[in-house]
């Protein structure tokens, strides 16, 4: 609980073997949450048992991809509790931040990490110069397009949003690839919702890197970010 509204945490993981562990326990062990809700998407490794072995409710989403397992794991978080924290389970993201998404649910319906502030980019962090330009630079065309808030990433996955809040965009996602961040963002603003982007620190990643794993695959990703993002302003 936090101020009186039920916490979930949900992780999208597909292969996360290594990190799991960790990232339940240590969200599981913070008197703020509620539950933690692991989506496993389609793994072949013991992601799935590790994270029930450490106290998480585990639910398959059977339909491959990044986007779906977020939407999974808001749907079901949201379906559970008042307030709803989606955080990858891959040792990147800290998870005691967590309290500084919840001390600005008071205001905003939907609180945004940035990893792109150089003061929270440990050293080994995959977040080098093209990563980091390219997100901030998606998130300034999301800003501007769509007069939002001060945005500075476009793909950080750690975030909160309050149950009725996603309610209002839960129809209306429809990303079940990587892009699905910047779409949340995007439906947000086409909604009206209240949204703040704050810093959270940004660690090496632990295990198998799958998306943005090499230059080609982060470039492509971006292509189809900018994509999505004019094609929503000009529809
Ligand atoms: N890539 C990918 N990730 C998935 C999928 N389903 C769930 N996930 C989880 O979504 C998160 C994002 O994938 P990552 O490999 O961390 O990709 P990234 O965050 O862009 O880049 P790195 O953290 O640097 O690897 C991880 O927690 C994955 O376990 C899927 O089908 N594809
Ligand atoms: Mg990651």
């Amino acid at each position: 609980m936090y101020n009186g509204r039920s916490v979930a945490v949900a992780m999208p993981a597909y292969n996360e073997e290594p990190n799991i562990c960790d990232a339940v326990s240590s969200f599981a062990a913070l008197d703020t949450v509620d539950e933690v809700i692991v989506v496993d998407n389609n793994s072949t490794d013991q992601t799935a048992q590790i994270a029930r072995q450490n106290g998480a409710t585990v639910v398959p989403e059977p339909r491959q991809g990044y986007g779906y397992a977020c939407r999974r794991g808001l749907d079901e978080a949201t379906d559970r509790a008042e307030l709803a924290v989606l955080v990858e389970p891959d040792g990147t993201f800290m998870t005691r931040d967590v309290q500084k998404l919840l001390v600005y649910a008071d205001d905003c319906d939907l609180v945004l990490g940035t990893r792109t502030s150089s003061e929270f980019i440990w050293d080994e962090a995959k977040m080098g110069p093209f990563l980091r330009w390219g997100n901030w630079g998606l998130a300034k065309l999301i800003e501007v397009l769509f007069n939002t808030t001060n945005l500075t990433d476009v793909g950080c996955t750690y975030r909160l949003i309050d149950a009725d809040s996603y309610e209002m965009i839960r129809n209306s996602l429809m990303v079940g690839g990587s892009h699905f961040s910047p779409e949340m963002i995007v439906r947000a603003s086409q909604n009206n919702l209240e949204m703040i982007q704050i810093p959270v620190n940004y660690q090496p990643r632990q295990g198998e890197s799958k998306i943005t794993d090499n230059r080609w695959a982060a470039f492509k990703l971006g292509l189809i970010m900018t994509w999505f993002i004019l094609r929503e302003r000009l529809s």
